[in-house]
């Protein structure tokens, strides 16, 4: 018989509300639900696969164990006997730091699991907690750091007349700056409004599509480009002088530096139209509200820091942050309430603190510890080397920098355990695999898309909504898996170790459920999570009464605009050569330079063994303009080499006029271990493999370059691609 239940979808961290059909206790069928007030009905293919995702003949369900470089069944209770001795071991012989987490894309929807897995690195003294998000975009934390964070926070984009998106492209990737709840909707409502978008992208991605001015610029030039606009919002007087001289420090040395950023300078130096970019300033200051925001392009470019910064700096100058007596768009739901005020909040350290990494000088930072020294400190060896990772929800040899480095670092691990749902490049040479639930097999609740407001600005839900899902289908018979909490709370208990768990001591003899974890999460919620449970279909739980509230009298905080290490590093890009097309080395050697996408139909390494979502592409093209392709003498479909001056990878080309001459645009996550190179046009290839971690990296992040990476393409004979 069918049923139908409202769910969560977890293939993203978009998490739109659902409605899933049961069929004999199997979800045969998703859609969107129309009654859901944040999303209105919105899924992506993504979403609508669901099922194939539960049911793929690939999906493993037991844990497996390597031995002799093949991979067995074993009970989920004997794994976990195994891996609690080897750690004890471990950290009985090398110290607590010898292990490490790493977690990644699918710590986000599990909670329960991110939070288990931190308590249990607290309860063995291990400092090596590393997220995927450290090569994502750890500029965002860190020029927050150095800028100061407005306590009542950003204009909403809902009534906003004007929206600067600096290398993002939210209405595919659901990230970026436009609320990720249905993003194409709610762009298309704003445009309607009269909204006016400015995209800057060395692409003409879908959103350019739709702006009203598009900046298709050199890839690795958005620090120069943001200083220019600075600029002409300066000199045409366009800031918002009462609040610069209210709540900012900083104007007279921010105005100084970008003064050198003149048009002229930008237009040849980013290569783009003087008089488009002049109008791009003027659009944006001249409105009455909106923001500018990044995403992942300029913040795998190098100095991602000082883009995320001079962002903050645009949307300072104009006063794009609530003010007293504003309704507060969102003062949380499943989180305590979030009362703003008018003024900036005491500025954390930036870096420099926390844990000290053994290479390159790296120490935590506000961007957290950088994944892009993993595998240096599993491969160096010495005091504090380490020698157990435990990846939860992540795939280390999709997704680090340089992926040849990654593959030594996996290999050399004494324990190498992932957590994932399929044989993914890193299950294959993981010591252990532990298969987890999916998403409609456990309890769900919507607050991490609530949480992440604390990461970025102008993130998360724009009205204070939530929703909870129970588990709604029982997993495939036989399978033997564990909530990502479980297998952490299972070696705990095993170890003997107390784990305190969102503030408060577990029961480590009784196991909690999942809902005893969401309910301890959401201690001091402003929603008790019960009450939200009572809405199916998700709810907005609005109070129009919580507006901002005014600056405190004692309050001296300021945001800063002239921060000296943002300065500092202005002044360094003014020091470098016109000439230099993307960043920090003057290099004309290299004719182009690879950029970072996202493509709709997967998400990083996921969804590429589900046959429907791979149908029109089962790699990632290296996509080119068509000019750029007749003037090397190549032809759509031809098997190039691409190589940076680190490494080299195959690519397999296709013509694409959206995107820039002298680029080329090719999604990550691909491909596999160097042995299966060859299947190109099966896996397609690993574009992180082209990054040096140790050249052009952000000295306060260690966010090396994964876009606008200068490389040369060169034709290689077809049969390369041969299997
Ligand atoms: N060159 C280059 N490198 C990049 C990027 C880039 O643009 N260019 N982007 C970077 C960014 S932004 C990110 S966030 C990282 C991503 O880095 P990672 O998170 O390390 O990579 P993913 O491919 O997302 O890995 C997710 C893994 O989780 C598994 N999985 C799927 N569903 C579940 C589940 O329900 N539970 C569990 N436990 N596992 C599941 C998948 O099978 C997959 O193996 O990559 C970064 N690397
Ligand atoms: N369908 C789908 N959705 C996803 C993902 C996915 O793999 N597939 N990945 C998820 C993840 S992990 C993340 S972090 C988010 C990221 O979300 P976004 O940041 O929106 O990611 P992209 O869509 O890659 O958009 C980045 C844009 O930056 C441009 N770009 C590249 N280099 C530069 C540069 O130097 N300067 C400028 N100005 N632009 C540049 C690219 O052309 C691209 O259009 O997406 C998430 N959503
Ligand atoms: S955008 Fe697609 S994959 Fe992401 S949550 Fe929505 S339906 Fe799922
Ligand atoms: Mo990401």
């Amino acid at each position: 018989m069918a049923e139908t239940h409202t769910a969560i979808c977890r293939f993203c961290h978009s998490f739109c509300g659902i409605k899933v059909t049961v069929e004999d206790g199997k979800a045969v069928k998703v859609i969107g639900d129309k009654d859901n007030p944040m999303y209105f009905g919105y899924t992506c293919v993504k979403g609508r696969q669901l099922p194939k995702q539960h049911y793929n003949p690939e999906r493993v369900l037991s844990p497996q164990k390597r031995v002799k470089d093949q991979h067995q069944r074993v009970a989920s209770e004997q794994a976990l006997d195994e891996i609690a001795d080897t750690l004890t071991e471990l950290i009985e012989k090398h110290g607590p730091r010898s292990v490490a987490v790493y977690a990644a894309t699918y710590s986000f929807p599990y909670p329960a699991g991110s939070t288990m897995a931190a308590s249990f690195m607290k309860a063995i003294g291990s400092p090596m907690q590393f997220s995927s998000g450290s090569i994502d975009q750890p500029g965002k934390p860190v020029a927050i750091a150095l800028h100061g964070r407005w306590n009542a926070g950003p204009h909403a984009f809902s009534d906003s007349d004007t929206w600067m998106l600096v290398g993002a492209n939210p209405v595919v990737s659901k990230w970026g700056g436009i609320p990720q709840y249905n993003p194409a909707k709610r762009l298309y409502d704003g445009l309607k409004r009269g909204m006016k978008l400015i995209v800057i992208d060395p692409r003409r991605t879908e959103c350019a599509e739709k702006a009203h001015i598009h900046l298709q610029c050199k890839p690795g030039e958005d620090p120069t480009i943001l200083a220019g606009i600075a600029n002409i919002i300066i000199e045409e007087e366009l800031y918002d002088r009462a609040f610069l001289e209210s709540d900012a420090d900083g104007f007279e040395t921010l105005k100084e530096v970008v003064s050198h950023f003149t048009p002229d300078y930008v237009a040849e130096r980013a290569d783009v139209d003087k008089d488009l970019l002049v109008e791009a300033a003027r659009t944006f200051a001249q409105a009455e509200r909106g923001m500018t925001t990044a995403g992942t392009g300029p913040n795998m470019a190098p100095r991602g820091t000082l883009t995320e910064y001079m962002v903050l700096v645009i949307n300072t100058l104009c006063g794009r942050w609530l003010r007293e007596g504003e309704k507060m768009p969102n003062p949380f739901v499943l989180l305590p309430k979030r009362h703003g005020k008018a003024q900036a909040e005491p500025k954390p350290k930036a870096w420099g603190y926390g844990e000290q990494l053994r290479v390159r000088d790296l120490t935590d930072n506000a961007g957290g510890l950088s994944a892009a020294a993993l595998a240096d400190e599993i491969l160096l060896e010495g005091e504090g080397q380490v020698k157990a990772l435990i990846s939860v929800g992540g795939n280390p040899m999709a997704a680090w920098p340089d992926q040849l480095k990654t593959y030594e670092a996996m290999k050399a691990l004494d324990l190498n355990v992932t957590l994932d749902i399929k044989m993914s490049a890193t299950a294959k040479l993981a010591d252990y695999v532990i298969p987890p639930k999916l998403g409609l097999e456990a309890p769900a609740i919507s607050q991490p898309n609530e949480g992440i407001w604390f990461y970025g600005f102008s993130t998360g839900y724009p009205e204070p909504y939530a929703m909870y899902q129970p588990a709604i289908v029982e997993p495939p018979a036989g399978s033997d898996l564990l909530e990502e909490w479980e297998f952490f709370y299972g070696l705990a208990q095993r170890m003997g170790l107390q784990l305190n768990f969102a503030g408060q001591d577990l029961d480590m003899v009784n196991k909690p459920t999942t809902d005893d974890l969401f309910e301890m999460l959401c201690t001091g919620s402003r929603i008790p999570l019960d009450e939200v449970k009572k809405y199916p279909h998700g709810h907005i739980f609005d109070d129009p009464s919580i507006t901002v509230l005014p600056k405190d009298d004692e309050c001296e905080e300021k945001l800063d605009i002239g921060n000296e290490f943002m300065m500092a590093d202005l002044r360094e890009v003014l020091a470098e050569p016109v000439t230099d097309h993307a960043g920090y080395t003057m290099d004309t050697t290299y004719s182009h330079r690879l950029v970072s996408r996202r493509m709709n139909d997967v998400y990083n390494s996921s969804g590429r063994d589900i046959p429907v979502l791979v149908k029109n592409h089962q790699y990632n093209p290296a996509f080119m303009n068509p000019g750029d392709i007749a003037a090397l003498g190549l032809h759509a479909g031809d098997v190039v080499e691409i190589s940076s001056d680190h490494a080299s990878i195959l690519g397999v080309i296709e013509e694409a006029s959206d995107v820039r001459p002298g680029v080329i645009s090719m999604a990550h996550a691909f491909g596999d271990a160097p042995e299966h190179d060859k299947q190109v046009f099966y896996i397609g290839s690993n574009t992180g493999r082209l990054t040096n971690v140790e050249k052009d990296y952000d000295h306060r992040t260690g966010m090396p370059r994964m876009s606008a990476i200068p490389v040369n393409i060169k034709r290689v004979d077809q049969s390369v691609a041969a299997e």
